[in-house]
């Protein structure tokens, strides 16, 4: 029988080490094809997406990096934006490539079958490293949108091909303590064939480029129905899990809050994550947010999605892995599903509203953000300048 408090404090000291990144494009005006509303207050340059970040950071105390994306985020001297988020108590985090808004990419970037196109998208993935060098930021993120709408457009295999020498040259100039994390997804914008379309497609590039290679999961990028916590465990296995971008999604890359429509399916990949003991930094697994909050107000939508997280980590963590394995072992599967179930079925929120007042921080960190004024302060300060947004 485990000692409640020994597991009590357990359960703290593994979430006081959780860090969640926070993606600057969450804090722009951002929609869907059929529009893209505009909130008032929305930042209207990377520092402001900065200081927007630095909030959920100061109310949370587990976002201490926020993630970039060039250009969206394309300022005159990164350094000096590095400097400014550490001013405000966190970091620039993992650089975002953005190779899918420029009209040359409409047949791909790096697939595309004009080597000049490869080689500008090429150039442009090169200019995201040197951003890292300037920031500091030790992951290099890379999604294509590239893909065909129509059999035969393009040869399928020859794409992969290009795709495989464009990442090599990337991966040639990454750093010694660089990394580039390679991310999939099963469809949109392409609608026929996608270039790197899933985890084995990813994993089987990451693996012929070498061990700073790595794959990110985003969970609103697999078709209904796939189990993500099972890819999970054998990216875990392999050694090759790099990140997540945390979402979540009723049917397709919906980019709705992490654990908002499925937050059962948060907590089992969040297990699988504890199992591998990979919730710590030394793990290398970069835990990411990346959403659009197309009509609720964005910073408090950030601080709820970092909550979310935070709560089916503390249901992962507190499994009784010791009455889990013997159930498993014994083939009592009912024993072991309620071994699991229990964890999940625990309420972790007065842990997690203890753990913050231990911390100095509100125990509701929406409420106190809400409280703070800073939503009203930025809505009467930013007028004039035009607002992020995906566009921009
Ligand atoms: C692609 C994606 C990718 C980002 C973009 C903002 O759908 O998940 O991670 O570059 O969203
Ligand atoms: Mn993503």
């Amino acid at each position: 029988m485990r000692d409640p408090a020994a597991v009590k404090d357990a359960v703290k000291a593994a979430l006081r080490k959780q860090e969640i990144e926070l993606p600057s494009w969450a804090f722009g005006n951002s929609g869907t094809r059929f529009k893209v509303f505009s909130q008032p207050g929305v930042p209207r340059d990377p520092y402001e997406k900065a200081d927007d970040a630095a909030q959920v950071h100061k109310y949370t105390g587990v976002a201490p990096s926020m993630a970039v994306h060039i250009p969206w985020d394309k300022v005159g001297d990164y350094t000096e934006l590095a400097a400014h988020a550490a001013s405000n108590g966190i970091r620039i985090g993992t650089v975002n490539a953005n190779v899918f808004q420029d009209n040359d990419y409409k047949l791909g970037s790096v697939c595309n079958p004009d080597p000049r196109v490869r080689r500008k998208a090429v150039a442009h993935l090169l200019e995201c490293v040197d951003v890292m060098d300037a920031t500091g930021s030790p992951d290099l993120k890379l999604w294509f949108a590239d893909g065909t709408n129509y059999p035969g457009q393009d040869d399928i295999r020859a794409r992969q091909d290009r795709l495989a020498d464009a990442l090599h040259a990337v991966y040639q100039r990454l750093g010694p303590d660089q990394r580039m994390l390679l991310e999939y997804k099963l469809f949109e914008p392409s609608f026929y064939s996608t270039d790197v379309p899933d985890w084995g497609t990813s994993l089987l590039h990451c693996q012929a480029l070498g061990p700073k290679a790595m794959v990110v999961v985003d969970t609103g990028h697999h078709a209904p129905g796939v189990n993500i916590e099972f890819i999970v465990m054998m990216l875990l296995r392999a050694g090759r899990l790099g990140g997540f971008d945390f979402n979540s999604r009723f049917y397709a890359d919906d980019d709705l809050m992490a654990g908002a429509a499925d937050p059962f399916q948060l907590f089992r990949i969040m297990h699988e994550v504890v199992r591998a003991d990979a919730l710590g930094r030394p793990a290398g697994v970069a835990f990411m947010l990346d959403q659009c909050h197309n009509i609720e107000p964005k910073i408090p939508a950030q601080i709820r999605s970092v909550m979310n997280v935070q709560e089916a980590t503390a249901k992962a963590l507190l499994v009784d892995t010791e009455v889990l394995g013997q159930a498993q072992l014994a083939g009592d599967v009912l024993a072991a599903n309620a071994a699991l179930m229990d964890a999940y079925n625990t309420d972790v929120r007065p842990l997690l509203a203890e753990l913050r007042k231990e911390r100095g921080l509100a125990p509701d960190p929406v409420a106190a953000y809400l409280a703070s004024g800073y939503g009203e302060k930025i809505i009467a300060e930013r007028q004039g300048g035009s607002p992020a947004g995906w566009d921009a």
